[in-house]
This record gives C-alpha cells, sequence and structure tokens, in this order.
C-alpha cells in the first residue's frame, strides 16, 4: 500500500499511526502540501478532492478522506468494533472530529506554525480559537469517565482524534486546561507500537519523490 502524505499533517499521520498499531507495512511518498502539489494534474487524477492523505490500494484504487482510510485499515480489527452501537458511536467521533474539531484545531495550528505568515490569519485565528477550546472541552468531559473514546480499549476514535489533539498546543491551546485530554494523550502514547508524529521519513518507509 502506497501512503501519498505530507508528514507534517495529522490527517496523513492517522493514517501512518493505525498502520504501524496493526502491523501494515506502508510505503510513504512525500507529498508538500505547501508547494501547490496537490492541484496540479497528476495529483488531480489520483484524488479529484485534491487533498492529501491518498492511498493506492495494491489494485490501483485510490482512496482519499483520512478518516475513511482508517475505516478501511481497520476492518475486522479491535480497532473498528464490530457491534453495531459501538461502530456508531465510533463514527460518531469521526464526523465530529472532521465538523467540529478538526477545522479549528488543525486549521489554528496551520497558520500558527506552518503557513509562515500567522500575522496574515490573526482574525481568523481569534474567530476559530473558542471554536477549538469548546472541542477540547467536549473531549475533557468524555475523557474524566473513560479511558478511551469508545467502549474499553483503543479504536480509530482515538486514533483519529490523537493526530491534531496532541499538536494542539503548536497551535496556542493550553492542553493544561484538559487534565483529561492529556492523561489520555499519555494512554496513546503508552500503547506499544505508538509512533510519533515526527518520526523522521526514512523510518516510515522510504519516501520517494512524486511525479
Ligand atoms: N477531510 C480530509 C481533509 C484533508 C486535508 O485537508 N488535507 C490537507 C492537508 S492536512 C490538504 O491536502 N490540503 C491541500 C489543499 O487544500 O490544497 C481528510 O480528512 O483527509
Amino acid at each position: 500500500m502506497i501512503v501519498y502524505g505530507d508528514s507534517r499533517s495529522g490527517n496523513c499521520y492517522k493514517i501512518a499511526l493505525l498502520a504501524r498499531h496493526l502491523g501494515i507495512t506502508l510505503e510513504w511518498r512525500e507529498v508538500d502540501v505547501l508547494s501547490g502539489a496537490t492541484r496540479s494534474d497528476w495529483f488531480l487524477s489520483i484524488n479529484p478532492f485534491g487533498k492529501l492523505p491518498v492511498v493506492e490500494l495494491d489494485d490501483d484504487t485510490h482512496l482519499a478522506e483520512s478518516n475513511a482510510v482508517l475505516c478501511y485499515l481497520a476492518e475486522g480489527t479491535a480497532w473498528w468494533p464490530d457491534e453495531r452501537l459501538l461502530r456508531a458511536e465510533v463514527l460518531q467521533w469521526l464526523f465530529w472530529e472532521q465538523y467540529s474539531h478538526e477545522p479549528y484545531i488543525a486549521t489554528v495550528r496551520f497558520w500558527v506554525a506552518l503557513s509562515g505568515q500567522p500575522e496574515a490569519h490573526t482574525s481568523q485565528i481569534a474567530r476559530c480559537r473558542p471554536q477549538g477550546e469548546r472541542a477540547l472541552r467536549r473531549m475533557d468531559g468524555h475523557l474524566r469517565e473513560r479511558r478511551w473514546l469508545v467502549g474499553g480499549h483503543p479504536t480509530i476514535a482515538d486514533i483519529a482524534l490523537f493526530a491534531y489533539t496532541h499538536v494542539a498546543e503548536e497551535g496556542g491551546y493550553r492542553l493544561d486546561d484538559y487534565p483529561a485530554v492529556l492523561a489520555w494523550l499519555d494512554r496513546m502514547q503508552g500503547l506499544p507500537e505508538h509512533m510519533p508524529m515526527q518520526t523522521p521519513r526514512a523510518l516510515w518507509q522510504p519516501a520517494h519523490p512524486c511525479p
């Protein structure tokens, strides 16, 4: 399986982290999201949505949307439970991550830490901040009673939410204000196969230049 991703992106990291937990070998092909490559004809031919990550399966099919890829990879494992209600609860968190968490936590991190011009985004950052804090409060309240987001063991809901929550401070959020979130991040980082986001690319899998 080939993953086209940018190693600074939490959405791309989700795929690499789950693959590591599942023991799936993947080949990482680095695409610089800031270079405009996702608008190129080549990239749009493999993902008309124009976004990273994209996974190329063995039959040359391409699959986009990070959380859809998590579901695909985790099928048949405890990371994507069989039981109907648990499955729906996992989906609840995956949809919530994309609509109520990622747009505020990941986007603010991008503007502050990666865009190279945070001052150009000052008003957008100020508008997003309360929504990001609301998302972190929601997670903190939920995790005060539980070890994992859904059920009794980690699932792809934890992977999806871990990706950008653990780097929220890069966007100026204060995780000390959310002790249950901090304890959950520690549990995620303590899992035996855990792989940090900043793992050098060579260790993710060999990097190949993209066309
Ligand atoms: N909902 C998508 C979001 C993907 C996304 O926003 N990817 C960013 C990088 S994290 C991207 O490719 N941006 C490039 C662009 O918008 O041109 C997912 O979860 O995969």
